[in-house]
């Protein structure tokens, strides 16, 4: 077994190679449960729900809400528990600012009017005889690991700490048609969406957005919207912070400047160390994180394990992951999971021989725009104090000689 970066990092062809990894099977133990081939199973039903020993995992997790309020917060992605790159609807993070509204999809409408030559009102129905188009994409919020920002390590899961970020299959109509359609005056250059809830989420959207790869989203992973996450449909903007895909979406009013709204200036804008804030920062860019070994998934024996997780960029396309065990001194390239799309989340593997010792796990992706995630030192280095939104600096992994696993800062 070759060495292919310190601290026991393997050769990502070792996996490709299908070398037998000599894990010694588990005896099997029936753990109270029953099931024998000789007696029939339970019945039909109409929802696949998960099995009871995977249930409290595959939760929603850290769920936390502002004083006073039960829907106004945030409810994080389990990503240590889960593989691959799609996130079930049901795991999706959510994050309202006012609750989840009961909208009746017969009465709901969306307009689109200001600088067009015909103001349009679209019900559901009508929305879906429009073409329409579907890609996997991210939704990644704007706070998402923000805790990193914190002067000393917070304790927390991966999904505690990164889990603002889900993967769905979007499908909806794209604006530019509905653009089009409206006739759009050429003194316009932004539009401004509007949400239904009672927070009326709104955010200036510059037009050039829209026309490019903007949709109105109304099917996620194959089945409607789900309530939480926007029903009947919502704006999605591929690769752009989530707070801009405004959900329940009523409105889209073609304009000449931004609105300037609550959610564009005091909120969502980088303070610098400066003293001036970046007011719109729109792609989320390049990042990566080790789902697994992370904290609540500690190592139990030595030997060969899988590091794998997550790598996407708001900008485009994950060209390569490394992955270092040491700390960032050495580094080896990990394999890529067959499904690298344009900004969509990218699941990346290495094979990692832990010696028992003291490692320290960190991975680091490049983009297809030749952007590289930076360190956390880089990523902090001008910040002003508080500012937490945009964080994408490298994750870094201690896993101890007992084989537990904690946020730690190299
Ligand atoms: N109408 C409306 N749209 C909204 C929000 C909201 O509170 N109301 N939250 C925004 C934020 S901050 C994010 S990160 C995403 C979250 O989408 P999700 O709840 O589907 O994950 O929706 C955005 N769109
Ligand atoms: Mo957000």
């Amino acid at each position: 077994m070759i060495e292919e970066a310190g601290n026991g990092l393997l050769s990502r062809r070792f996996f490709l190679a299908g070398t037998s990894v000599a894990l010694m099977a588990a005896t099997a133990g029936a753990g109270g449960r029953g099931q024998t081939t000789l007696s029939p199973g339970t019945a039909l039903s109409p929802e696949g729900l998960p099995d009871r020993n995977e249930k409290d995992n595959l939760q929603r997790t850290n769920i936390s809400s502002a004083p006073g309020t039960s829907g106004t917060g945030v409810s994080r992605t389990p990503l240590e528990h889960l593989d691959g790159i799609v996130t079930p609807s049901r795991l999706h993070f959510e994050r309202h600012h006012s609750g989840v509204p009961d909208i009746n999809p017969d009465t709901h409408r969306l307009v689109v009017y200001g600088l067009v030559d015909r103001p349009l009102m679209f019900d559901l129905n009508r929305l879906t005889r429009y073409p329409m188009v579907s890609r996997m994409q991210f939704l990644e919020c704007a706070g998402n690991s923000g805790a990193l920002t914190a002067p000393t390590p917070v304790e927390g899961t991966c999904g505690s700490l990164h889990g603002l970020i889900s993967n769905s299959e979007w499908g909806g109509v794209p604006i530019s048609v509905l653009l089009d359609e409206a006739g759009v005056k050429p003194t316009a250059q932004w539009a401004v969406a509007d949400g239904a809830d009672s927070a009326m989420m709104s955010r200036s959207i510059p037009l050039s957005k829209l026309y490019d790869d903007a949709i109105v989203a109304i099917y996620q992973n194959g089945e409607p919207i789900r309530p939480s996450n926007g029903y009947p449909f919502r704006l999605f903007l591929p690769g752009w912070e989530g707070n801009m895909s405004v959900k329940w979406l009523r409105s889209i009013k073609v304009t000449s400047m931004p609105a300037m709204t609550k959610d564009e200036t005091s909120k969502y804008s980088d303070l610098r160390d400066d003293g001036y804030a970046d007011l719109f920062t729109y792609p989320m860019a390049v990042k990566s994180v080790i789902t697994n070994p992370s904290p609540g998934l500690s190592l139990y024996e030595k030997g060969i394990y899988q590091i794998n997780g997550l790598a996407w960029s708001g900008l485009g396309q994950i060209k390569k992951v490394e992955v270092s065990a040491d700390g960032g001194k050495s580094w080896a390239e990990a394999l890529l999971d067959a499904h690298v799309l344009d900004k969509s989340v990218t699941r990346f593997r290495i094979a990692w021989r832990w010696s028992g010792g003291e490692a320290s796990l960190i991975s680091r992706a490049f983009d297809s725009q030749g952007a590289i995630q930076p360190t956390r030192s880089e990523a902090m280095s001008d910040r002003g104090p508080g500012s937490f939104y945009h964080y994408n600096g490298q994750q870094a992994w201690r896993v101890a000689t007992d084989g537990s696993v904690r946020n730690v800062y190299v």
